[in-house]
């Protein structure tokens, strides 16, 4: 969130102008939509299954490693299924 704000912030006032916010305000607009489109089974969180279409409808693109990793971090407690990813 942070480095949202601040990559949002582009004139080096230290602060977000109106055009600034707005442009801020439509990424989270997008980022909402994006969310709940991928939440397919509506669990108010994105599993291991839904982030990597959710990332790529956001536009980034981020490679099966970094998603284990996330996943590994963020998303899921039980992670047998990184396990069963990783050695079968
Ligand atoms: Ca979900």
């Amino acid at each position: 969130m942070t480095l949202t704000v601040v990559t949002s912030q582009s004139n080096g006032s230290g602060q977000l102008d109106w055009e600034e916010f707005q442009g801020l305000w439509e990424k989270f607009r997008k980022w909402t939509y994006i969310f709940v489109k991928f939440d397919k089974n509506k669990s108010k969180s994105l599993d291991h299954r839904e982030i990597t279409p959710a990332l790529t409808a956001a536009g980034l693109r981020v490679d099966e490693f970094v998603i284990q990793l996330i996943s590994m971090r963020y998303m899921e407690p039980d992670m047998t299924w990184l396990h069963m990813t990783m050695y079968n």
